[in-house]
């Protein structure tokens, strides 16, 4: 039987071989391994019929082609495989190490994981499996592991013939939405300084190569992302050099056939109090030294009104060593230039790019701007700007004007009973409505250059695409002094950390129960009681948070006092005769806060009359950025928690768990006290056992029969997704130590890799005879 209408496209490989079922297993595979001779084929009315009418097939076909070619090279890579591993000097026998995964100790305990990542380190083999989940340890150290060689040694490989690598994790994320097409998300974890946004740029390489697009410059620009929105996202801290100041969940998007066609990217909690104050020892976000640095170099500084002497305000944290830097060194100027080439290739135009610097500056020449108090006999609360050429030229780069942006900046409206009434601001009160207007600028500066990222890069509407998504937040952090930024990125950690407990111990365990199976339970550390802690309503320390917020008398210290009086649980504290401070619990350890200025950072206000100034701007740019409803109030933290877990749900998880080695960034350091505290609160132990003993992926019989029937069916066929046929299935591929459920099939995390394989071993057969039918049609 043929089928009546060839479908419409012939796409994938594994809907060509569904859409003629018959067709294929009956006729042409077989006659294709017999090499059959082209005549008998040319006579075939089928291809006759597609023949005649479709002229795209050609083009599909090359597609199929450079796959196929691809899955060809799989096994030709063998050979080069050795090649390349001689030329690392990762040399290894070509098989399966025990060592590789620690689900292979035979004695489980922290000491024998331990000694484990140690040995392991210590060879510079920084990735360990823990069954389906990577742990990297930071190399603090560039390593030869990441070439282009390597991705093709790690292509759709079986992942116990290389060494454990990100790229393998990666590899396995593509190959499951190519082959299910379904979404999938890689969820990066770690602590500050540990390694997750090194690892994120090496999965997106990874993603990069394997989605090898025709299109060269696309793939140029998902590469220009990351780099860009660091510049303005990174910043230097105590802990690390490029530590992430937000959270980003960067999608990259696929066709049906598993070519990259855009990308986008979420942002979430930019650490905007960064713009006008930084503790000692830490910096601004890396573009505000990139461009000082590169307009000094091309001696544009005039140009933007900013001094060749002396850096601004908001970047001399440490006075003098940033302009002593800049003139010795010129990294920062070369970055300044990079980032101008990830503007042009990402596609923004000269016009916005232009006005992108003119913000940043005006930024900058706005710190600089003074306030002083003018005391009269009748009026001691008001203040004035002693130094008018930063006004001027703060204002001049904003396009708006300058005696507009005092008046701003130096007194306020208030609306009272239908009257308005000007009042005049006091000297800090004008400094905070200053600092407020940077944050804002700032803050939606850096949304507008990711929304843009996201136009630019809009995939093909029309097609229906599938994504991996790969989540990059800033991790866990205790610094000698915490305040409301620490205490917002410790929760989202928190919420990552409860994730990761849900999917891979709270389902699984619930799963055994509900489909009746007996397997052994694992305890783990349920960080719930602490997360309810900051997230109930309405008494969570979030909720009570913003309730203080709004009450115009409440101080820092009121707040913590009501902490104290509703938190009444042992991850709470209260440390004598430090006022304004509290302790937290955290699943990571305690951290100590300091609450100077929760409130005011929680309100995130900006006065109306500065946004009224800023809309006046003649930058169109400055204009679109203030045209949007004013304020968001309250909740500002755990709303963006809520929608990034939101997002996360919807994929299948894939996990990466960094580990920092030492506190000192040495390379082959290995602190064993350090270590043993990762593993210990991320429950890599735990992990272990659940991986030793329990069924990761639980699959309903329906899905598994849907997915896996070729394997025991004819592909013609389509079989009941009931309980026997899953057996059939399962005995046919001769899979040991799986257990059927009520509705569902468990399995081992192994058991989905081979099975996937033999499918594409099925699937890639078809991709043969399509390769035989183009040399045909060539
Ligand atoms: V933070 O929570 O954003 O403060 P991350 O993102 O976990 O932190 P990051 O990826 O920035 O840490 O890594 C810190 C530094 O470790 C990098 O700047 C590199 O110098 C170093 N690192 C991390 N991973 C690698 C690697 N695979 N190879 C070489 C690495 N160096
Ligand atoms: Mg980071």
């Amino acid at each position: 039987k043929i089928p009546r209408n060839p479908p419409p496209t012939l796409l994938h490989p594994e809907k060509w071989c569904r859409g003629f079922n018959h067709f294929i297993s009956q006729c042409l595979i077989k006659d294709f391994e017999k090499r059959p001779s082209v005549t008998h084929l040319l006579e075939h009315p089928f291809i006759k019929q597609v023949h005649g009418k479709d002229m795209s097939l050609q083009k599909q076909l090359a597609e199929l082609i450079q796959e196929q070619q691809q899955l060809g090279s799989m096994a030709r890579t063998r050979h080069e495989r050795i090649h390349t591993r001689r030329a690392y000097h990762v040399d290894r026998a070509d098989k399966y190490s025990l060592d590789d995964d620690l689900v292979n100790l035979e004695v489980l305990n922290e000491d024998t994981i331990i000694h484990q990542l140690q040995k392991r380190y210590a060879d510079l083999q920084i990735y360990t499996y823990v069954g389906d989940i990577l742990i990297a340890l930071n190399p603090f150290q560039n390593l030869s592991i990441y070439s282009p060689q390597f991705s093709k040694l790690y292509h759709g490989v079986k992942r116990s013939s290389n060494p454990p690598h990100i790229f393998a994790s990666a590899d396995a994320a593509y190959q499951s939405m190519v082959t299910f097409s379904k979404d999938q998300c890689i969820i990066i974890s770690g602590e500050s300084g540990a390694g997750k946004t090194e690892s994120a740029h090496l999965i997106v390489q990874h993603l990069t190569f394997l989605g090898k697009a025709n299109n060269r410059t696309l793939r140029e620009k998902i590469l220009q992302v990351n780099p860009l929105v660091e510049a303005f996202g990174n910043a230097c801290t105590a802990i690390n050099d490029n530590s992430s100041r937000f959270g980003k969940y960067l999608e990259m998007m696929f066709t049906p056939t598993g070519a990259v066609m855009g990308a986008k990217i979420s942002e979430y909690l930019l650490e905007k109090s960064r713009v006008i104050k930084q503790a000692v020892g830490e910096k601004n976000f890396h573009i505000f030294y990139y461009i000082y640095a590169g307009l000094y170099h091309q001696k544009k500084l005039s140009e933007y009104r900013l001094p060749d002497q002396k850096p601004p305000r908001y970047i001399d944290n440490e006075t003098g060593r940033v302009m002593h830097d800049i003139v010795t060194k010129d990294s920062y100027g070369r970055q300044f230039e990079a980032i101008q080439h990830c503007f042009r290739i990402i596609g923004f135009t000269d016009e916005e790019v232009y006005s992108v610097y003119r913000i940043l500056t005006g930024i900058l020449n706005t710190g600089n701007i003074e306030f002083a108090a003018i005391s009269s006999q009748h009026q001691t609360d008001k203040s004035e700007v002693p130094n008018p050429e930063a006004l001027d030229n703060a204002a001049a780069l904003l396009s708006i004007g300058s005696e507009e942006l005092q008046e701003a900046l130096t007194s306020h409206c208030v609306v009272t009973r239908g009257e308005t009434i000007i009042r005049t601001n006091t000297v800090d009160k004008a400094a905070d409505v200053r600092d407020a207007m940077s944050k804002a600028l700032y803050g939606r500066l850096f949304s507008w250059i990711v929304n843009r990222i996201n136009t630019l890069l809009q995939p093909d509407k029309n097609i229906c695409g599938m994504n991996v998504g790969i989540l990059d937040i800033f991790g866990f952090e205790n610094f000698a002094r915490n305040s409301f930024e620490q205490l917002c990125i410790n929760i989202a950690n928190e919420q990552i950390q409860f994730y990761f407990n849900q999917h891979i111990f709270a389902l699984e365990q619930m799963e055994y129960q509900s489909e009746g199976i007996d397997a052994t339970t694992v305890e783990y550390e349920d960080n719930r009681p602490l997360l309810d802690m900051f997230l109930q309503k309405p008494m969570g320390l979030l909720s009570l948070l913003d309730e203080e917020s709004r009450f115009p008398q409440a101080t820092d210290l009121t707040l913590v006092d009501k902490f104290e009086d509703n938190l009444r649980c042992k991850y709470f504290w209260r440390p004598k005769g430090v006022e304004l401070s509290f302790g937290i619990q955290h699943y990571a350890g305690k951290v100590l806060y300091d609450a100077s200025a929760f409130l005011e950072k929680n309100r995130d206000t900006l006065p109306a009359d500065v946004v009224v100034v800023l809309r006046t701007s003649e930058n169109k740019l400055l204009q679109q950025l203030f045209s949007s409803p004013l304020t968001k109030t309250g909740m500002f933290c755990s709303y963006s928690l809520m929608d990034l877990l939101s997002k996360m749900v919807v994929g299948q998880p894939h996990f990466i768990r960094c580990i920092k080695p030492n506190d000192d960034r040495e390379a082959l350091m290995f602190s064993h006290e350090r270590v043993l505290l990762q593993l210990r609160y991320t429950g890599i132990l735990e992990t272990v056992k659940i991986r030793q003993k329990g069924y990761s992926h639980r699959i309903l019989f329906e899905e598994f029969v849907k997915r896996y029937y070729y394997l025991a069916f004819k592909a013609h066929e389509t079989p009941l997704g009931s309980r026997e046929n899953c057996l059939a299935i399962l005995e046919k591929s001769k899979l040991d130590n799986w257990i059927l459920g009520k509705t569902k099939v468990f399995l081992k995390y192994y058991h989905i890799e081979q099975l996937n394989l033999f499918l594409r071993e099925v699937i890639g057969r078809v991709v043969v005879m399509q390769a035989y039918i183009k040399g045909w049609l060539g």
